[in-house]
This record gives C-alpha cells, structure tokens and sequence, in this order.
C-alpha cells in the first residue's frame, strides 16, 4: 500500500538518483522535470499519494504546489516532503505553512529519506484508516442494518430534497407508503426471526423494481417509502402495482417454511397546490390508511379511488 511515490526536481541528476535509490526500495516511482507537471500529475485520479518535492524548480516551485494541493483540500490526501536547501528556520516553516508534511534538507542522507517516507506511510495508513471509518459511520447512520435500505431520516431527506427540486424544475415528484399486510401474524407464526427474513426480502423485490433515481427507505417497523422524482399519477399508480404484484406474487422460503404476504400501499403526487413534503406524506398516509380500510393488499390515492386490487381468490396474507 503507498508504494507508488512522485518525485519532482528539476535537476535531472539528483531526479534520477532518487529514481534509482527509491525503484530499488520498492517504490514506484513517477517523475516530474517541474512544479507544473507535479501539479498536472497529483491532480489525476490514482496518481501517488506520497510526493517528494525540490523546493526550487523554475516557474512553479515546491512550496507554490503544495499550497495549490492544500488549497483544493483534495481527498485522498497527499504526504508532501519537501527537499530544501534552504536550512533556515523562516524558510523551513513557510514550508510547513504552505502545506508541506516533512522536509529535508539537501544534500541528505538516503537512508533519512527512506525512514521519513516510512512515517508518512504510516500517517497515510491512519488516514486511511480514518476515511474507511468515517464512510461507515456515514453509512450507519443514514442506512437500516435489516434491509440495507436508507432509513427513516435518510428518506425523509431525500424527499426534502426531491420536492425542492421538483418545485423548482416544474416537475411532479410521487411518493408511495407501503406497509405489509398483518405482519403482526408473521411473527406470531414463525418467529421474529422469519419475520425480519420477509422484511429484508420485501425490501430486496421493492428495490429491484426501482430506477437508479428512485429512492426507497424504511419508514418504519413493516412500512416503506418511495420516493419517485419526475412521476405523474399514472407511472407512479403502475409502479406501485408493481412492487404489490411483487411482493404478493411469490411466498418468500425462510427455513422451509413458505411465508406468504402482501402490502398495501397509498400513493400521492404533487400538484400545484400539494406540493410540501410533510403535505405528500399525510396524503400517501390517508391513502395507506383506505388501502387497508377497503381490504389490505391494494393501491390506494388519497382521492380514496382504488387504482388495483388483488384477483379474487387471493389468500388471506399469513
Ligand atoms: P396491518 O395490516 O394493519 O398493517 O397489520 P400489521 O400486523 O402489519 O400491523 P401491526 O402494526 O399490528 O404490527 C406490525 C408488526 O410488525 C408488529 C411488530 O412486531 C412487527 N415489526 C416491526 N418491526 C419489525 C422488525 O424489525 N422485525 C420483525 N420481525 N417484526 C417487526
Ligand atoms: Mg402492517
């Protein structure tokens, strides 16, 4: 890991015996004959993370190309020695000011080199390590450990931000509240644990029925929103047919055991007049509430007109 290093010195003679010294170190070593092609290279997607930089190149020198890499506040980050032969105190610190990690001061010592490229891997290794955490934190708190899905919090902002959107480009954006039907009775029957089986499956068949720019969280225990930017009435009505027919079309195997359910869902879709997220949400609410009111295992809007209902023989959800 970090094993790929950029030297940049415009002395062709101390550039190629670092190269040397460095390549049979184990590094891979890129070259820069100025500060402008240090630059050009850092800026490149998997370019080095660690950089060895003459203080004086012409045009842009060290000091300047650390300032511009610090500037950018760029990510991965970037471990920056600078090598000076400059040993004053005021120019060793404008050095560090402008960004630098480490210096060393010409003519050095290989061995030195080597050691202090050794800390700045491991400064990188921590940093890395840093990222790697954060990225988790940031994904444990917007996701729902059960099903992967985004959770309460994380929906309701995406929501926020699609009816701002939305709003603001003249488009509809439609949301639909989904809630398995008697999933009380699924726990009573084969134990929590198969229930939070049929829970991460129905979350599984709702998202395979999405667009990568629909949205879907947990909204609750056994409840569901999707939010579906750019959608009318219609597209959203046989959208929500769909993930009803997906749910209900096949039981779903847990331990052997075939656990059949279905959902219910309410839809609504903004409108000149409706269009706040917490005005959405009451209205896929009250839709919810008449899909279960007139049998469960529907599609409902809040006009109460019911858009799909299962064929007549369909079990009872168990
Ligand atoms: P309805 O058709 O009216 O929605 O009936 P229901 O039984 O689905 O609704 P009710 O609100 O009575 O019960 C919901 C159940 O969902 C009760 C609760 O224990 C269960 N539940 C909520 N979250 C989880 C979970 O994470 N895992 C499991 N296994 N069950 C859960
Ligand atoms: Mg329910």
């Amino acid at each position: 890991m970090f094993e790929s290093i950029l030297i940049a010195d415009d002395d062709p003679v101390s550039r190629r015996l670092l190269q040397v010294s460095l390549g049979n170190s184990g590094y891979r070593v890129a070259m820069a004959a100025d500060g402008a092609a240090a630059l050009r290279m850092l800026d490149e997607r998997d370019c080095p993370r660690l950089a060895v930089l003459d203080w004086m190149m012409p045009e842009v020198d060290g000091v300047e190309v650390c300032r511009r890499i610090r500037k950018g506040a760029r990510e991965p980050y970037i471990y920056i020695i600078l090598l000076t032969a400059k040993g004053q105190k005021v120019e060793i610190i404008e050095g560090l000011e402008a960004g630098a990690d480490d210096y060393i001061i010409k003519p050095f010592d290989l061995q030195e080199l080597k050691a202090r490229l050794r800390s700045g891997k491991r400064i990188l290794e921590l940093q890395e390590q840093l990222v790697t955490a954060r990225e988790q934190l940031r994904l444990q708190a917007t996701h729902d450990s059960l099903t992967g899905l985004f959770n309460r919090m994380a929906i309701l902002e995406a929501l926020d931000r699609e009816v701002t959107r939305s709003n603001r480009e003249n488009k509809p954006v439609a949301v639909i509240m989904a809630d398995l039907d008697h999933f009380k009775d699924v726990n009573d029957t084969h134990g929590h644990q198969a229930g939070d089986a049929v829970l991460q499956e129905t979350a599984r068949r709702i998202l395979a029925s999405l667009r990568a720019y629909d949205s879907v969280g947990r909204y609750g225990g056994e409840e569901f929103l999707v939010v579906i930017p750019g959608s009318g009435l219609d597209a959203a009505a046989e959208l929500a047919e769909r993930l009803r027919q997906g749910v209900s079309a096949q039981a779903v195997c847990v331990d052997g055991a075939m656990i059949s359910t279905t959902l219910s869902l309410g839809l609504a879709v903004s409108t000149g007049e409706i269009n706040r997220p917490e005005q959405l949400l009451q209205q896929a609410d009250e839709a919810l509430y008449a899909a279960k009111g007139a049998g469960r295992n529907r599609v409902e809007t809040v006009s109460r007109r019911e858009l799909s209902s299962p064929p007549a023989a369909l079990p009872q959800a168990r």
